[in-house]
């Protein structure tokens, strides 16, 4: 049984998926926990994740994600969850439409006093205006490579075989399987 901390519904709906998929149990820990500022969001990561280490027993991963918009020199990048709530999608088009951008998740598993790290990243362009139902963050107005509509309009699982989150959560499994960890 591994567990997921994390307070965001929607990653832990998206984890959920997948590990179904293979067959691996996963638990929800619900909490909120402080994190670094910081550039680069694998440090982030880290650190988060050895805090989190003297409140949770082992095994547990964390999940922490990135929006990174070109024109706008990686903006809002680490601060994504901030911007959100402060600008929200309306206000980000307004700066950001059809600029090139990507979302890159670093998953940090912490497993008998190591931690390890996997990361996914999707790339994309800003959206000129909102599409789709599945409200997740900044997903009805990102459209990722390849495709002509946002990651708002697919489903779980189609989402989930592209995203940054799906590509870091594969690493991830394969991870646990080579060590024989359900
Ligand atoms: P945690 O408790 O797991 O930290 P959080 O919502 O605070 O949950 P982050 O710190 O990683 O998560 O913030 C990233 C923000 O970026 C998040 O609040 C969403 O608004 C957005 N986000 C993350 N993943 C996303 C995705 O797959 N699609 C769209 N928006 C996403
Ligand atoms: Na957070």
């Amino acid at each position: 049984m591994i567990k997921f901390v994390t307070s965001n519904s929607h990653k832990y709906e998206e984890a959920k998926a997948l590990f179904k998929s293979k067959n691996i149990e996963l638990s929800w820990v619900k909490m909120e926990y402080e994190e670094i500022q910081a550039e680069d969001n694998e440090l982030i990561c880290r650190d988060s994740c050895m805090k989190l280490t003297e409140k949770i027993d082992s095994p547990f991963f964390i999940d922490d994600t990135g929006l990174y918009i070109k024109s706008l020199n990686g903006f809002p990048g680490p601060y994504a969850s901030y911007v959100q709530s402060t600008l929200g999608n309306s206000r980000i088009m307004e700066i950001g439409a059809g600029s090139e951008a990507h979302f890159k998740t670093v998953i940090g598993f912490s497993m008998e006093s190591e931690i390890y790290t996997f990361t996914g990243i999707l790339n994309g362009h800003i959206a000129k205006k909102e599409s789709g139902t599945n409200k997740f963050g900044y997903d009805p107005i990102f459209i990722p490579e390849g495709y002509d509509k946002t990651l708002a309009e697919l489903s779980t699982e189609e989402k989930n075989i592209i995203s940054h989150r799906g590509r870091a959560l594969d690493k991830f499994m394969d991870f646990l399987s080579s060590r024989g960890i359900k």
